[in-house]
């Protein structure tokens, strides 16, 4: 077995565009301490962590804007965790040994270019720096604001550029006991040779594309083994039909279906992490997860506030799918799949 304990540390509201960042990361930071209480080694946070869902807003002043973004570029790639916005949950999770993945809005500046993305990063509190980067690709929602009375809007596309980072495997250390090195075997190079001994194969995606089969197929076809994914997803809009608890529940449906049907089909854990509740915007479920790989919710949050959701998973449970129904080499039939490649 190949035991790891990890957790969802699942948001309620951070209520508007002016609530202070201190105070959302004060409960980032309660919330670290509960999952070192509970012996956790891998934390995952929601999408846009560190404030409100801003994407619901027009915002026309470009410094008002940029107080949502942390700075990046390719001399510094992740030197937004030392922004005072972000470095106190760093230096304490440095200090308890749990690894992060958390969300923001990173602004990159490349020869006089900035290019806003969606991003997450995961956190190796062994190695004390980020060792993998995504950055959001299925952006959602539209440009141009809607004009409808009382239209809640999606303006991520907007906001963000499609992400330039592809669906890449990661391997984290020091999460699972007795995991073979790198040096004991060339895990780069053939990540397959060593699946289900070496350390954990770590995929990220940010909210909409836990919805996309062929995002998951993507670290599928990598040999994942644990997905880890942040989300603010809109409970209800005005302009639907079905009375707002309806809609909450078919939000709720969706994002289970989604997150369940994914685990399955690609043989692998995954932790599902929400930012929840009342934002001045409008409203986001909760229903912060681990499931297995079977799509089974081992755990799911109960409330649509601050919540700690965990669980103490086996990664070797990948093996059952990875070498039956799921063994892609034996059954997959790409040569039938050029549509997924037509524009
Ligand atoms: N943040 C984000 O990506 N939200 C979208 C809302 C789309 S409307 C169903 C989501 O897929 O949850």
């Amino acid at each position: 077995s190949r035991l790891l304990t990890v957790a969802a540390a699942q948001m309620g509201p951070v209520k508007s565009l002016s609530t202070p960042r201190s105070e959302t990361l004060e409960r980032m930071l309660k919330l670290l301490e509960q999952a070192a209480e509970k012996g956790v080694k891998l934390l995952v946070y929601p999408e846009l962590a560190f404030t409100t869902f801003f994407a619901s807003y027009i915002i026309q002043d470009p410094d008002e804007l940029a107080k949502f973004f942390e700075q990046a570029s390719p001399s510094g790639p992740y030197a937004f965790i030392n922004s005072p916005n972000i470095k106190p949950l760093i230096d304490r999770t440095d200090k308890l040994g749990i690894d992060l993945y958390f969300g923001f809005g990173e602004r990159w500046v490349d020869d006089g270019k900035t290019s806003d993305f969606n991003t997450c990063v995961y956190y190796s509190a062994s190695l004390r720096k980020c060792i993998a980067k995504y950055r959001k690709i299925h952006l959602p929602g539209r440009y141009e604001p809607l004009t409808t009375p009382g239209f809640s809007q999606q303006l991520e596309k907007r906001y963000f550029t499609v992400g330039n980072l592809g669906f890449k495997t990661f391997r984290a250390p020091g999460l699972v006991d007795g995991a073979l090195k790198a040096r004991d075997v060339d895990l780069a190079a053939d990540p397959k040779a060593s699946q289900g001994k070496g350390d954990p194969i770590i995929g990220m995606l940010l909210c909409n594309d836990r919805r996309w089969a062929e995002a998951w197929r993507c670290y599928g076809l990598q040999g994942i083994e644990l997905l880890l994914e942040g989300y603010n997803t809109t409970a209800f809009a005005p302009q639907y039909e079905g009375s707002p608890e309806w809609q909450e529940e078919e939000a709720l449906f969706h994002h289970r279906l989604s997150c369940q049907s994914g685990s399955y089909q690609n043989a692998c854990f995954s932790i599902h992490s929400a930012k929840a509740g009342v934002e001045d915007h409008g409203s986001l479920i909760g229903g912060s997860s681990i499931v297995d790989p079977n799509g089974h919710i081992i755990v799911e949050a109960k409330t649509k506030e601050d919540e700690l959701v965990y669980a103490t998973i086996d990664l070797a449970k990948c093996r059952k799918g990875k070498g039956r129904v799921f063994a892609f080499d034996d059954h997959r039939r790409p040569e039938h799949y050029s549509r997924l490649l037509e524009q």
